[in-house]
């Protein structure tokens, strides 16, 4: 199958999605009608002349365009962990999209299926025999979840501001500056200048909207609600307007949580008149509106909160502060974490253009600042929407429009969960990782029914999804759902977390779910009938199907180099934590059992147990499971395992580039990994173009999946900086940091502060002419590390707090000392 037609295929999966969504856009559509009432304001009139085209904003890291968002993915994001809001910057009315994160369908529900566990040993036989299809009837009829899908994540509603007509609008401007995480719209009209900035403050958890002008008396509009939700709107005379609703049902889940959304509006000058559902405010000189939004979730299984208890209490205390204050807060947090990282690879003409033509432009490689904007972006999102006390990012983050969005914009966790938090560490943003931590720890409770009712087993598993109420069964059909192995991947991503903190109490308190995530394991391996190696049975290897009919098989690869992960990092904890040292023994032997890594007839990676890849039936399938060992993993690294790296490399080359946003960013990290830097920036370019970015930078799977940003700027960081833990040594804490290890041609001079590398460091670069000029290397726990470039290691001796500065010869740089921070 050529990529075309992959990518076709993929799209028609998709299509199965939405059409229960063109469904609900009819009635959202309907449903506007409730915002024709704030149109009333504003009667149906000619379009805007948008005249005088705006310059670009002063601070580089913004997105800016000269009209407003006609389509969601031209409206900009905003949140503050919890609370999310899609600005579209209108001049005759503006929208925002809101989103609250325990919005899901449904209530605390149990999928677990009682018929799984009498199939399961046949299922394994049937897969011991060659039997996969009809390991696959059964698998299906059996042992899948039920219902079969889980529940969406949905839209709160759309908060609507209607303003008197304008025919003509000059030097229009609406932005998104990364730095303060504020957008700001700026017009002139009728010859007063006004000014709309909204932001979503994770200090206030509100979403505060200001208007002003330069005249006095200019603003005047009016506010409405409405939502493709249950729900019902009203205003109080002190200026309030409320919208209250219940969620939504799905898959014969009913709709078990509360909610409410409420805007209170202040105003410096003119009036405020509350109609039965909406607020009109008449010749204000300034405006300000603030809004809260909240459930009844209190966990994933107590819906029990009072929503309106809440939005009120967070109001009255946001209420009294000024705006002042409001937004000092909100930018302090922002940039306590956002700062921490600048990259620069230069600025060009380029740069002066708005957002989407620039974007448009990419592939000519005139504008370095654009992968640079990229990057800051990617860090912007993860910490507008997985901030502690929040859920963690979802397949949009926190950003969606609709009540059945493209797979239900939950938790798909046989890649896209694990690759939104790839950039958390290395990209310096290590509190976001919060969120997810409490979502395993969850799973860990809740999915050892599942490893009970599916598997007999102790522990806990879950499968290939999760949504917000923390089910595992398998779901959506055995080609998708049979793999056990979703949960062990996200221990993965918290155990790196630990590795770059080096914070044991962290480690504490993730070691249950580690150890009985392994308890699972070694209770539901079974030996396969060939070489006696351990397997999981039934798994497959993600999405992919096999040549003989299926997905579903024994032991494919990438469960085995997960499971090699997790078995050693229980085996590590173990000794951090002083526990279980009678444990370890049993850890050991059965990582020894498992299948081993193995290179095939065609030099490549075998993805099964069996060489089977040259005859799997699509060749360039988007997933790239098997090469989890070289990324996210590192079992395979050029210069540790070189053969098998090359193999990495066949596998890529037979995959292609061209797939799906998420499968090119991991494909970008991985290219990294192998210290192909013009390769990588190739992928980059791939991902740069208006097929693969929306207007709003939002990464195109297609359709939006947020992934692809946040795997492409961890992929930018593996490019400048490298940390792995060295297997030659024996002290745990022996890390090796390669500085540079995939600079690719173009990115001939730059610099970069505060990435992270494993171990506790921090580490500052600049180069020019594709090499190093200096490094410095901050000591964050005084860990003794390599420091690589090229052919050349030091070694460095480190105390906590201290700064080491280099030359590009990686010798103390002239007139600098080791100075304590
Ligand atoms: C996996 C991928 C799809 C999509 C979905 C959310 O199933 O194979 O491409 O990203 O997750």
């Amino acid at each position: 199958m050529d990529t075309k037609e992959h990518l076709m295929k993929h799209q028609n999966l998709f299509l199965r999605y939405i059409r229960f969504s063109v469904l609900v856009g009819c009635y959202l559509l309907a449903a506007n009608c409730g915002s024709a009432r704030a149109a009333d304001v504003a009667p149906a009139q000619a379009p805007v002349e948008f005249a005088e085209p705006a310059s670009a904003p002063a601070e580089p890291l913004c997105l800016w365009y000269r009209t407003p968002a006609e389509s969601w993915v031209q409206a900009l994001p905003l949140g503050s962990g919890r609370l999310g809001a899609m600005v579209f910057g209108g001049v005759d009315k503006e929208h925002l999209q809101l989103n609250e994160d325990t919005l899901y369908a449904g209530g605390p529900y149990d999928p677990t299926n009682p018929t799984a566990l009498a199939a399961l040993p046949q299922a394994r036989q049937l897969i011991f025999d060659g039997k996969y299809r009809e390991a696959d009837r059964l698998i299906g009829q059996k042992m899948m979840a039920k219902p079969l899908r889980q529940m969406p994540y949905q839209t709160a509603g759309d908060f609507w501001l209607a303003f008197p007509p304008l025919t003509r609008v000059e030097q229009y401007r609406r932005e998104l500056n990364l730095d303060t995480a504020i957008s700001r719209v700026t017009y002139r009209a009728d010859g007063v200048v006004y000014m709309r900035e909204v932001f979503a403050s994770p200090v206030d958890q509100v979403i505060v909207v200001r208007l002003t002008a330069d005249k006095p008396g200019s603003i005047s509009f009016a506010a409405t609600m409405s939502s493709p939700q249950k729900t019902t709107v009203s205003t109080e005379v002190t200026g309030a307007l409320v919208m209250s609703g219940v969620n939504g049902s799905a898959q014969g889940i009913n709709g078990a949580l509360k909610y409410q959304v409420r805007a209170q509006i202040k105003t410096r000058g003119g009036a405020v008149e509350a109609g039965s559902d909406q607020l009109s405010v008449k010749g204000a000189d300034e405006a300000v509106i603030l809004l809260a939004a909240a459930t009844g979730y209190k966990s994933y299984k107590d819906v029990s909160g009072d929503p309106a208890v809440i939005v009120r209490k967070t109001l009255d205390k946001a209420t009294s502060r000024t705006f002042a204050q409001l937004e000092k807060s909100h930018v302090t947090e922002h940039q306590r974490i956002f700062r921490r990282v600048s990259l620069d690879l230069g600025r060009t003409e380029a740069a002066s253009q708005p957002t989407d033509a620039r974007i448009a432009a990419y592939g000519n490689g005139q504008d370095p600042q654009l992968a640079e904007l990229y990057f800051q972006y990617g860090r912007y999102l993860m910490l507008s929407c997985s901030r502690p006390g929040g859920q963690p990012a979802n397949l949009q983050g926190l950003w969606n429009d609709s009540m059945s969005p493209p797979w239900d914009s939950k938790y798909t966790i046989n890649i896209n969960t694990e690759m939104n938090y790839w950039p958390v560490d290395s990209c310096n943003m290590g509190e976001c990782v919060e969120p997810l931590e409490r979502m395993v720890l969850e799973l860990m409770e809740n999915g050892a029914r599942t490893a009970r009712v599916h598997y007999g087993a102790p522990g806990w598993v879950v499968h290939h999804n999760t949504d917000l109420w923390r089910v595992g069964a398998p779901i959506d059909g055995p080609a998708y759902g049979m793999w056990p192995m979703g949960g062990a991947w996200l221990l993965q991503n918290l155990w790196e977390h630990y590795q770059f903190t080096g914070d044991e109490k962290f480690l504490a308190r993730i070691y249950p779910a580690m150890k009985g995530s392994a308890e699972f394991y070694l209770s539901a391996l079974v030996e396969e009938p060939t070489h006696k190696w351990l397997v999981t049975c039934p798994s497959m290897s993600p999405e992919n199907q096999h040549p003989f009919g299926a997905s579903v098989c024994a032991g494919p690869t990438m469960d085995m180099e997960i499971l090699r992960d997790l078995f050693s990092n229980c085996i590590r904890a173990s000794e951090i934590l002083k526990k279980d040292a009678d444990q370890r023994p049993l850890w050991q032997s059965t990582r020894a059992r498992l299948a081993p890594l193995q290179i095939g007839k065609q030099g490549q990676l075998q993805e099964w147990l069996e060489d089977w890849d040259a005859k799997a039936p699509e060749q360039k399938h988007r997933h790239v499971s098997h090469l989890y060992a070289m990324f996210p993993g590192a079992q395979i690294t050029p210069r540790a395992t070189p053969a098998l790296a090359a193999a990495v490399d066949k596998t890529l080359e037979t995959r292609g580039d061209l797939s799906t946003g998420w499968s090119l960013a991991w494909k970008f990290n991985l290219r990294a990994r192998l210290g192909q830097g013009d390769h990588a920036c190739k992928l980059l370019g791939m991902l740069l173009t208006p097929e693969r970015t929306y207007p709003n930078m939002f990464d195109a799977c297609p359709p939006f999946q947020i992934d692809g940003n946040f795997g492409a700027s961890s992929a930018m960081a593996e490019m400048l900086l490298q940390s792995h833990q060295r297997a030659d040594e024996e002290s745990a804490n022996a890390f090796e940091l390669e500085l540079l290890p995939a600079l690719p041609k173009a990115w001939a001079e730059g610099s970069i502060k505060g990435l992270r590398a494993r171990g506790g460091f921090e580490v500052d670069m600049a180069w020019k002419e594709g090499r190093l000029t200096r490094t410095v290397v901050r000591s964050l726990q005084g860990n003794p590390c390599k420091i690589r470039l090229g052919d050349k290691v030091i070694d460095l001796k480190t105390r906590r707090g201290n700064i080491y500065n280099l030359n590009g010869a990686l010798q103390p740089a002239s007139g600098s000392r080791s100075d304590r921070r």
